[in-house]
């Protein structure tokens, strides 16, 4: 016989409990979704004209012991995260730039970050070992791009090309030419190679070559929160890496694009370097990382939505940890699976576009890679 006391316990523990919590969970979600429902484009605009950077709160004392190799650590906390600049990118595209509005409130947690983008010689160590061949060098399947005729479907990537004349920047394509060939080994073609380059970053690699680089070294690509907190450096709000002015003293900060752009020998190169750099050859930020600005853009591990930042800002105060949206989404290709890159390129120029501004967003298709995207890794 169980007696009435232990009768009592056991209904309270197993129904009277869990029924209780069910009702609290019930109540909670109806109280968010009701939330959600009446933020009308109105609400959304008026978040999207307030909102604005707020102090930056480091972890203090969560370092571990022992530094990875070539890393270095980002303590994580809590930041402001996002852009406000309408015209924070020249860019042709209207309304390109929306998608780093608005700023809100994020935090990540610590984390080792390379302090570099991942070199050439890192990569051939990778290869060397695991016999991987990245997207570039295989021959795309007729599946994957219908109607295109099979003579046309060759391996190779995308390549910057300048052109004769100065041409309409509305039209991309007038500068990128797809170039059979064209892979990590040789950047801009067959005609092209990395010997004596061991130092300077890797491209024509896409996500999933990333990835299983990553994978290799034991480290992962960064979510865009941990990007961007590790680029801003422990600085409220600036505009760039190392500050509010493009030019202290004068001098570039970072490897990007001077002069006429995309036309031939437009680029003059006031910041020391025509085309890729290697890796580190600027003063780095305050958390010890190498070209977060400019050189080649880094891919991220996070979906690209051009709405994520407004979702977060109204689902909550701060966003803990980020992931990136379900699934990507951008206005321009919506059936493109898209993933977020970071940091602009040696092509960014006041003409175009000046994505070195830490705040402010790219993205690529999963399968696409090019001579001015490369990748770091965090663990
Ligand atoms: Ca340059």
């Amino acid at each position: 016989m169980i007696s009435r006391e232990k009768r009592i316990i056991r209904i309270v523990v197993f129904i009277i409990i869990p029924l209780v919590s069910f009702l609290c969970f019930l109540i909670y979600y109806s109280i968010l979704i009701d939330k959600n429902k009446s933020l009308g484009n109105n609400q959304i605009e008026k978040i999207l004209i307030e909102s604005k950077f707020e102090l930056t709160i480091e972890n203090k004392n969560n370092k571990p012991k022992i530094t990875p190799k070539g890393m270095v650590w980002i303590p994580g906390g809590e930041f402001s995260m996002g852009s406000n600049f309408d015209d924070e990118s020249l860019c042709s595209i209207k309304g390109v730039t929306n998608d780093a509005r608005p700023i809100h409130r994020v935090y990540v947690d610590g984390f080792w970050m390379d302090k570099t983008e991942v070199t050439n010689k890192e990569f051939a160590a990778f290869v060397k070992a695991t016999g991987y061949v990245t997207v570039a060098e295989i021959k795309p399947l007729a599946e994957e791009f219908p109607g295109v005729p099979i003579s046309k479907l060759i391996a190779g990537s995308a390549v910057f090309t300048p052109t004769k004349i100065k041409v309409d920047l509305n039209n991309y394509l007038a500068w990128w030419e797809y170039v059979g060939g064209a892979d990590w080994r040789h950047p801009t073609g067959p005609g092209s190679s990395i010997e004596g380059k061991d130092n300077y970053p890797v491209v024509q690699v896409a996500y999933e070559d990333a990835v299983a680089y990553a994978k290799w070294a034991g480290k992962r690509l960064p979510t865009e929160a941990e990007w961007e907190f590790a680029a801003r450096g422990g600085i409220t709000g600036a505009s760039y890496i190392w500050g509010n002015v493009l030019m202290p003293d004068g001098k570039f900060q970072a490897n990007i694009y001077q002069g006429d752009f995309p036309v031939d020998k437009g680029d003059t190169a006031e910041d020391g370097f025509v085309g890729v750099a290697p890796v580190a050859q600027y003063k780095p930020n305050g958390y010890g990382l190498y070209d977060m600005a400019g050189n080649v853009w880094e891919l991220i591990n996070d979906w690209y939505s051009e709405d994520y930042y407004q979702e977060l800002a109204v689902q909550a105060e701060v966003t803990r940890n980020p992931q990136g949206p379900e699934k990507s989404k951008y206005f321009q290709e919506p059936n493109a699976l898209t993933k977020v890159h970071r940091g602009g390129s040696f092509l960014c120029t006041d003409e175009y576009c000046t994505r070195y501004l830490i705040g402010s967003r790219g993205h690529g298709e999963i399968k696409s890679s090019a001579n001015h995207i490369g990748f770091r890794c965090v663990k």
